[in-house]
């Protein structure tokens, strides 16, 4: 007897930024911040959960490879599953019992500042909820996982509220509008390098929070409002707006990176010629048709609409001769399914 469940889940790229926890352990941010969650199948992960009596212990397989199951966030997300799973009783104690096989794929580089851990931990959670039936709001739960996660369990457009209570109760994720909404929407994604970062997202974000007075003036001051105005310009689909408020929280993102001590940063010169690229592109082309953002990494994520994916696409290959250019078409939802 095995039960074996199977969820996908698409990378989200921020266009406010979450940077900065209030509290490390159940990943609680100082701000709100505003993803798009790409289409599945296209960057996204695939996790298969399967329970059964005669596994010995809970194992791991990452993109093929066996992994340590000894690992926090993991743990903490499977643990808290379970005990609400245990408190709905909806599933059996016996079931509950069982040891897990986990086995994740990602179809995009791993740890280069492509989101592929919210992916990931959208992807598991979503199977674990389906597998032991859970019904009640699962952003919470891919958020123990790792921050942004709570982002890519929806698709479309979506905020993920900072909240204010210390159990982290009212921090969760909701959707802004569906992919639906803005159809014309494309996301280009420069592939400046795919090798590991150098300063992780938690050990950065700790840094920034213990010295950067720009993050705290950031917290404060801008982010909140930027929230508002970016929630305006995605339902009013106003791209003028949409990308000047990406553009500028991206630089502001990088710049808090930089205002830690000691600083640290994610942006390598073929990163800042994209940005300057952009900048030209836009002035010549008296309007802003295209918004750069960059995450934790050197790599690029372009906004842009439909009509103006050729000439973009041209440019970029004219530009940078060899780049690996990855043709994103619109925003979607995960899905989960039983096998
Ligand atoms: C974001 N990033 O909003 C920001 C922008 C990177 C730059 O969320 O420690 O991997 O697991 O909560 O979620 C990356 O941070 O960090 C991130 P943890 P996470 O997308």
């Amino acid at each position: 007897m095995s039960v074996i469940v199977t969820a996908t889940a698409s990378v989200n790229i921020a266009v406010i930024k979450y940077w900065g926890k209030r509290d490390e352990e159940l990943i609680l941010p100082l701000n709100d911040s505003i993803s798009a969650t790409l289409d599945t199948n296209v960057m996204c992960a695939r996790t298969s959960v399967c329970a059964r009596p005669d596994i010995e212990e809970n194992e791991m397989y990452l993109n093929g490879i066996k992994t340590s199951f000894d690992n926090k966030r993991l743990q903490t997300c499977l643990n808290k599953i379970k005990a609400i799973a245990t408190l709905q009783k909806v599933v059996d104690k016996e079931f509950l019992s069982w040891n897990v096989r986990i086995c994740s794929e990602n179809n995009f580089p791993t740890a280069a500042g492509l989101a592929s851990s919210a992916a990931g931990y959208a992807c598991l959670v979503t199977a674990l909820a389906k597998l032991y039936k859970i019904e009640s709001d699962i952003s919470q739960l891919a958020r123990l996982g790792s921050g942004s996660a709570c982002r890519s369990v929806f698709g479309g457009f979506v905020r993920w509220h900072a909240g204010g209570k210390c159990d982290g109760s009212d921090s969760t994720a909701s959707q802004i509008v569906q992919s639906t909404h803005w159809p014309e929407m494309r996301v280009l994604v420069l592939v400046v390098a795919d090798k590991k970062k150098h300063t992780s997202s938690s050990i950065g974000m700790k840094r920034s929070v213990e010295s950067s007075e720009l993050l705290k003036y950031r917290v404060e001051h801008c982010v909140p409002r930027r929230v508002d105005e970016m929630i305006n310009a995605i339902k009013g689909k106003d791209f003028q707006r949409f990308a000047e408020l990406t553009m500028k929280d991206s630089n502001q993102f990088h710049a808090v990176c930089l205002d830690s001590y000691p600083p640290f940063h994610y942006l390598t010169n073929v990163s800042y010629k994209i940005i300057d690229v952009i900048h030209k592109y836009n002035e010549i082309c008296k309007e802003t048709r295209v918004a750069y953002t960059f995450d934790a990494g050197p790599n690029a994520c372009l906004f842009l609409l439909e009509k103006d994916v050729p000439e973009v696409l041209s440019l970029i290959k004219y530009i940078f001769p060899s780049p690996n250019t990855d043709y994103v078409r619109g925003l979607d939802v995960p899905k989960a399914e039983e096998e």
